[in-house]
């Protein structure tokens, strides 16, 4: 069985299972979102972490299939914890086809309609790995997603293409600082600098800034000092279930 057919057996089958990783306001040091991070089940080489599979997703045509269990099973969490009155947004991740493809605005608007969950508790990251084809059609699906309430963040920023006029332009509350500045980041003056700025652009723009890949206290500490509105790493915990993230809530400073 070739991997573009075993994958769409895995949708079918519901071999894909959603691991989550708290999103922290540095502020409070509460977790106030979780990021859905998608591993599969296969049933004969155990767990796959998604860098085993995504690239043969995206380019077999089944990212809207494969996006569209994610969201599906994300939502339908996020209903789960709400019910026990945990208040978390999810983050889910989608690519540029899914966006700039059908429809997807009212696939969305059902999901949370059916599962009772309000539109500012998604939040959908972008990343941006390739130009995408059509700047008109990029904007008018962010626009029906912003419309709807649903939150858009930049994904791995500072490694993409995302230009100052698309950010200036696009209706993003968030930008995500890419890991590879964060973890290091007390010991490289030059990644500081990088995200300093990235701290500054984005209270300018007002929009929110997370910090990914904090690894240890001392990082969150000095994201807080400059202004950093989130974190989410391995300080906190690293992807897990979310049942596991209530029975552990995330430790204070
Ligand atoms: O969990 P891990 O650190 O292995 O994730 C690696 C990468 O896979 C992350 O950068 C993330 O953006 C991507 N990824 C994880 N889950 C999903 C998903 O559900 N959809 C998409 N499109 N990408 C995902
Ligand atoms: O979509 P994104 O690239 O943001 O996905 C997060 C990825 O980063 C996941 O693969 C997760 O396992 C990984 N990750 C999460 N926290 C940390 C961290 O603190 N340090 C490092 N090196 N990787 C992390
Ligand atoms: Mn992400
Ligand atoms: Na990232």
């Amino acid at each position: 069985l070739g991997l573009q057919a075993e994958l769409r057996r895995a949708i079918e089958e519901d071999e894909l299972v959603l691991h989550y990783q708290p999103q922290v306001d540095l502020t409070t040091g509460a977790t106030v979102g979780v990021e859905a991070l998608v591993r599969w089940q296969h049933p004969q080489r155990g767990l796959l972490p998604p860098a085993a599979f995504l690239d043969a997703v995206e380019q077999s045509g089944t990212i809207g299939p494969f996006t569209s269990w994610v969201l599906r099973r994300a939502v339908r969490d996020c209903a789960a914890w709400r019910e026990r009155g945990v208040d978390w947004q999810v983050s889910v991740n989608v690519s540029m086809r899914n966006l700039v493809g059908p429809a997807l605005a009212e696939e969305v608007a059902a999901l949370l309609a059916q599962h009772g969950v309000p539109a500012d508790r998604l939040t959908l990251e972008i990343t941006e790995t390739a130009l995408p084809a059509d700047q008109g059609l990029l904007a008018s699906a962010v626009a029906a997603l912003a419309q709807l309430g649903v939150e858009m963040s930049i994904d791995d920023f500072g490694t993409g293409f995302t230009t100052f006029a698309q950010l200036r332009s696009l209706p993003v509350c968030e930008i995500k600082i890419d890991r590879s500045f964060v973890s290091g980041a007390l010991a490289d003056s030059e990644d500081r600098a990088i995200i300093t700025s990235v701290v500054a652009l984005a209270r300018g723009l007002g929009r929110r800034v997370l910090a990914e890949g904090v690894e240890t206290p001392d990082v969150d500490e000095w994201l807080r000092d400059i202004g950093c509105d989130r974190g989410q790493g391995y300080r906190w915990s690293k992807p897990v279930p979310w049942t596991e993230l209530l029975d552990e809530p995330a430790r204070q400073g």
